[in-house]
């Protein structure tokens, strides 16, 4: 039986490649950070008592900022591999707090390496480094011939978030050059699922279309619409991570889809999968996504609910009829240097990995939604029981 280490095993990447190790038949360790209430919700359903027999998924209190305790879990589980994937992951975030994300995202990675080293496992333990597309920084004047970023494509990170994990992305390379060590990154751009966090773009739009579609807000507020981002599943995704680690010998591997889409046409999307249809009007930040039509055949098989009145303009929802404005902009969320574009090429992965993703952004919009629809069924099922349901869209 192969062992596993993932950090940042309570996040989205985390929850699934635990899922996709255990049906490969490795025990999976995991690193969760100590928080005062629980953050465990995505792997709650792998979890198992440590007292049985057979135990395969085990996990361990840690903190990459602390490296007496990555040294003394690495020297534990001696795996063979280990999935270095926690870190502050919010670009937007890293502006606010940008030592922390050093300290983690940067420092961390460093942790990491250093601690296989010092346990001598240089030979046994393989690395991955989830590195990520916000290196390239969207620089137009970087990318190859063909349109896209490659593995040869110049960095210029455009955040203390990018800056951070460049120097993971850099000493992950340092290692494996100097020290021989099966250190790899993955270029990772990005990829969301039912599990994506609530306050990445395209998460926040799948839950507030389906929250306004069921009555239950009235508008979403949004930064930058044109922003452009080449979206995959999660699922996906860390099939890829798994690959990467099996190859002959360590590279480093661009994750993507090959395909980009506007944050706007994103929302429209969203909104269709309810049979909801956006005009958009306005310009800047006065821009807003205005209720143009309502297909009420896609929104009874998206929702269960048969909704023969709102599209005559006789409201079902308070404050819900064609004419009403959903989508309003607010700087708040505009960063103060943006990424404008990603657009990543995958023919590397798709090659030397025979790395093929499963869902394409219509799939993935689909599975986003479903959830989100039950999601907010449910919360509304435990309001009208008189339970308090409080969810803020940040
Ligand atoms: P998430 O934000 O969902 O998960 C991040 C994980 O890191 C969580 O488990 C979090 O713990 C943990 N973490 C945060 N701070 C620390 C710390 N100080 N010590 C230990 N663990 C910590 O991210 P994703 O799953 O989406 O991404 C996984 C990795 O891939 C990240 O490194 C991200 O930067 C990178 N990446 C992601 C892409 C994407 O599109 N999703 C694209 C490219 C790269 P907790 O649950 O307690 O907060
Ligand atoms: P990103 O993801 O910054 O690409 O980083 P995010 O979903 O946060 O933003 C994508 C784009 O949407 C624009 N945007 C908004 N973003 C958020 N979060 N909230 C909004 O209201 C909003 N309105 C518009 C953003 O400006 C941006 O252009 C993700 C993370 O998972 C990183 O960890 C990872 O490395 C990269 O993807 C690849």
């Amino acid at each position: 039986m192969k062992t596993a280490l993932i950090t940042g095993i309570t996040g989205q990447d985390g929850s699934y490649l635990a899922e996709l190790l255990l049906e490969k038949g490795y025990h999976v360790h995991g690193i969760k950070r100590r928080a005062s209430s629980f953050n465990t919700q995505r792997i709650d359903h792998l979890y198992q008592d440590q007292h049985q027999s057979n135990v395969n998924f085990t996990l361990h209190y840690g903190d990459l900022t602390d490296s007496t305790n990555i040294i003394r879990i690495i020297q534990e589980v001696q795996p063979d591999e280990i999935y270095n994937l926690g870190a502050m992951s919010h670009v937007k975030v890293s502006f606010d707090s940008p030592e922390y994300v050093a300290n983690v995202d940067g420092i961390g990675t460093l942790r990491v390496l250093e601690a296989v080293r010092i346990l001598g496992l240089e030979k046994k333990t393989r690395i991955y480094q989830a590195s990520t597309s916000e290196l390239y920084g969207g620089m137009p004047e970087n990318k190859n011939a063909a349109g896209f970023y490659d593995e040869s494509s110049p960095f210029y990170p455009r955040s203390p978030y990018g800056a951070a994990k460049i120097y993971g992305f850099w000493i992950t390379k340092n290692y494996r050059e100097a020290y021989g060590m099966f250190a790899c990154n993955g270029i990772l751009f990005n990829h969301e699922s039912p599990r994506r966090g609530e306050t990445f773009v395209t998460r926040k739009i799948t839950m507030a279309a389906a929250a306004i579609a069921l009555g239950k807000q009235d508008c979403l507020y949004l930064g930058n619409l044109d922003a452009l981002r080449d979206w995959g599943h999660a699922k996906d995704y860390v099939k890829a991570m798994w690959l990467i680690l099996q190859q002959d010998k360590p590279e480093d591997f661009i994750i993507a889809t090959g395909k980009t889409t506007k944050v706007r046409d994103f929302v429209q999307m969203a909104f269709a999968h309810v049979g909801f249809t956006l005009r958009w009007e306005g310009t800047g930040v006065d821009e807003v996504g205005i209720l143009a039509g309502v297909d009420e055949q896609k929104y009874f098989e998206a929702t269960g609910v048969a909704l023969s009145t709102l599209a005559t303009g006789v409201d079902k929802f308070e404050g819900l009829s064609i004419g009403t404005i959903l989508v309003k902009i607010d700087p708040a969320y505009f960063r103060p240097t943006e990424v404008d574009l990603l657009l990543g090429d995958p023919t590397k992965s798709k090659t030397q990995l025979s790395w093929e993703p499963e869902y394409d952004l219509a799939g993935l919009i689909d599975d986003m939604m479903g959830s989100d629809i039950k999601l907010m069924q449910k919360d509304m099922h435990l309001m009208q029981g008189g339970h308090e349901v409080h969810r803020h869209s940040e």
